[in-house]
């Protein structure tokens, strides 16, 4: 029988690569597990909302229909609270921070930015969604906790991580050591190691932007474009666009197949419309672990010192030839208006 690892017995063996306190990380990583299983169980169906009962109304059981993403977000801040490792929480669906005040959670050190539930608006035609997270310790353990605790470069993360909500559901993170993918088992309800040490090919065939904007792009985005398709055999090009629209899947594709993501400034998001602390700085931290790159098209995305806990960036994300290539046609038309 192939041995079988779940994701705890894993962190667990893998205690030693932590740098602090070897059981913080694995509770936190067990919470956001189990709210992964429970967001998974209601997202799986979500399909059958209509016939349950309209969002915000009340199902046949009675049970009052929330908005997925709310229920998400309820779920990942209560599996935090219960688990004791997590003092402060800063997430996509409310604008201040949001302390935990749990009695377990009167010790702890961990800050955890997360996108509960991002491309939620796909759910309903059934396009793979996703939950981004990003854990920091509190740098300055004295003194009352503010959002300033959560203004720290991407490089200070100690983990991060995403959960794929698609044809099946999986776990994939990082703690600085290299990336490792879990595939959840309904059959036993664990999250078992599936895509072991995930690397991302230095070059791929596929690129992600969505040109519906083209007309907004800066002239570097469009000469990349361009390039990706113009006829030449040496590199494999024309290149294939594929965009879902759902970040944590396009994301996902990418890592596993090779190419880049680029969601660029634009008229209507002037700095990019993606998040820095809870969608770029943890996906830029699983792809440079992973070998790739991620830049906001001319600076390295966890190098950017955050000022907001919501503040946008641009993201160039995937494939360091292709990030590096994409960088360079930036660079060289980066005085050119749109
Ligand atoms: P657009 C979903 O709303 C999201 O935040 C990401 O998941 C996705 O990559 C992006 O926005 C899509 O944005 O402007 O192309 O529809």
């Amino acid at each position: 029988m192939k041995k079988v690892t779940t994701l705890g017995q894993f962190i667990i063996e893998r205690q030693a690569d932590f740098q602090y306190a070897k059981g913080e990380l694995s509770r936190l990583l067990r919470d956001i597990g189990i709210a992964a299983k429970i967001v998974n169980r209601e997202v799986n169906k979500a399909g059958l909302v209509d016939i349950l009962g309209e969002h915000g109304t009340v199902n046949s059981h009675g049970e009052k229909v929330k908005k997925l993403d709310v229920y998400a977000n309820e779920q990942f801040i209560s599996a935090l609270g219960a688990g004791g490792e997590t003092c402060a929480i800063a997430s996509e669906e409310n604008d201040e921070l949001v302390p935990v005040t749990t009695d377990v959670s009167r010790n702890a050190k961990y800050l955890v930015c997360v996108d509960p539930l991002d491309g939620s608006s796909n759910i309903d035609v059934n396009v793979s969604i996703g939950t981004i997270f990003s854990i920091y310790r509190r740098a300055n353990l004295d003194g009352a906790l503010s959002e300033k605790d959560f203004l720290q470069n991407g490089t200070a993360q100690v983990a991060s991580g995403y959960i794929i909500y698609g044809s099946s559901t999986m776990l994939v993170y990082t703690t600085g050591k290299g990336v490792n993918g879990f595939t959840l088992d309904p059959s036993i309800g664990e999250f078992c190691l599936s895509h072991p040490d995930m690397k991302c090919p230095g070059t791929g065939k596929i690129y992600s932007i969505n040109e519906g904007n083209y007309v907004h792009f800066p002239e570097g985005v469009k000469q990349y474009i361009k390039y990706c398709q113009e006829e030449d055999e040496s590199t494999k090009r024309p290149y294939s666009s594929r965009y879902i629209g759902s970040l944590v899947a396009d994301f996902h594709r990418n890592l596993l197949k090779g190419g880049i993501f680029i969601y660029p400034s634009t008229a209507k998001s002037p700095k990019g419309k993606l998040r820095l602390l809870y969608e770029c700085n943890p996906l830029a931290f699983i792809i440079e672990q992973a070998g790739g790159k991620a830049s906001d098209g001319k600076k390295r995305i966890l190098d950017i010192v955050p000022t907001a806990l919501h503040q946008r960036t641009p993201l160039f994300i995937g494939s360091v030839e292709m990030v590096t290539k994409a960088e360079e046609l930036m660079r060289a038309y980066s005085e050119q208006t749109v």
